[in-house]
């Protein structure tokens, strides 16, 4: 029967999953959705609970990355005959879960200043909280969880990994936990999986967006966005044409700045104090001045389209998504230019189909 496992291009929650599949030798097909242009509405609206992983057998469709970890590894020795040794592998996935759940909490905080206060509970009490507690069980069990390799080890191992790399925490002080993860990465299945997958890519600055080549990565957009456009007629070939957009785009980015502290405000009461500001003077400082050069020079930053006008466009876009006004409104030029590159080849299409549903993480 063809099995198929759904998730994102990332390890997370299906890691483990992955890795009992390919211990485990079964053939399964490791479908990864994209998760820079999730959500894929019409494939979200036929998960049985919105979310993945979602496991695939036949006609058999199986939702919760736990029921599915549990299910491939059965018949494999991964999982005890004995009950109270079941009830005890249980009892840990669901406290590494409790765990897994508390990280996500610090990433789904949307306000930067209870984001920090969880960052600080997390780094100095909840990691080790859990990782005391699971260390000390291993010590006490072999190395194992109950004394032999189980299905659980996998997911702790998974979830390890996902820390590591999204807050870079450090398991030296947690030597039965870095065993494991160096015992289960390198058995037989595993181990091959891995150097063919090769490693997932860090946040360097622990921010999106990261654009990964091979094994290259980049972050800081503006710099992406100029790799991106290169070996176009994006980029000019004169360095000072190439001067005048970087200045531009820089310009544009102060101005976004602005947004920013609007977007992180919690406090409703300074929000619309920034709003006022933003409305009343921020927009006409800017968007004045980029009126001007763009009247100077054709209608573009430099004569002709640059990478710079589709930053301007972008941003622009960001901001009424945000302010709930159009800011280009007084600004003939800016207008005329947003509309010319969302009506660009490829830009017109790529709009018509996308989609920002939220993305609950
Ligand atoms: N309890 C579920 C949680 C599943 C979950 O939160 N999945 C996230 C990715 S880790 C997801 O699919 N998010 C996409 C969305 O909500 O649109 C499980 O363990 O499978």
């Amino acid at each position: 029967m063809a099995k198929k496992l759904h998730y994102f291009n990332i390890n997370a929650l299906a890691e483990p999953i992955r890795y009992i599949l390919h211990y485990t030798k079964q053939e399964f097909e490791d479908i990864r959705h994209d998760i820079a242009t999730w959500p894929d509405v019409e494939f979200k609206k036929t998960l049985p609970f919105g979310k993945m992983p979602l496991y695939v057998e036949g006609d058999k469709v199986l939702n919760q990355s736990l029921a599915i970890a549990k299910y491939v590894a059965r018949d494999s020795g991964l999982i005890p005959a004995d009950a109270w040794q079941q009830a005890v592998l249980d009892s840990t996935v669901l406290n590494i879960y409790d765990y897994w759940n508390s990280i996500m909490k610090y990433f789904q905080e949307k306000d930067e200043v209870k984001k920090e206060a969880l960052k600080k509970v997390l780094f100095e009490e909840t990691v080790d909280f859990f990782f005391s507690r699971f260390e000390k069980q291993l010590v006490e069990n072999g190395g194992y969880f109950i004394g032999s390799l189980s299905w659980v080890e996998f997911v702790l191992v998974g979830i390890v990994e996902y820390t590591i790399l999204r807050l870079g925490v450090d398991f030296e002080k947690y030597p039965k936990v870095k065993d494991l993860v160096d015992k289960v990465t390198n058995l037989p299945g595993v181990k091959e999986y891995i150097a063919a997958r090769g490693p997932y890519p860090t946040l360097p600055f622990g921010q999106l967006p990261i654009y990964v080549e091979g094994d290259k990565v980049l972050n800081q957009s503006l710099a992406i966005t100029k790799y991106v456009a290169r070996d176009t007629d994006l980029i000019p070939a004169d360095a000072w044409q190439q001067a005048v957009l970087d200045s531009a785009v820089l310009n544009i980015y102060d101005y976004w700045k602005s947004i920013g502290n609007f977007v992180h405000e919690s406090d409703p009461v300074k929000r619309q104090a920034l709003q006022k500001v933003i409305e009343e003077e921020t927009i006409d400082f800017y968007f004045s001045r980029f009126e001007k050069h763009l009247e100077e020079n054709g209608g573009y930053f430099i004569g002709k389209l640059s990478w710079a006008e589709f930053v301007l466009c972008a941003l622009i876009e960001g901001s009424n998504v945000f302010l709930g006004i159009e800011v280009e409104k007084n600004y003939p030029l800016v207008k005329e230019l947003v509309e010319k590159v969302k009506n660009l080849p490829g830009v017109k299409e790529y709009i018509a189909t996308r989609s920002f549903a939220k993305f609950e993480f």
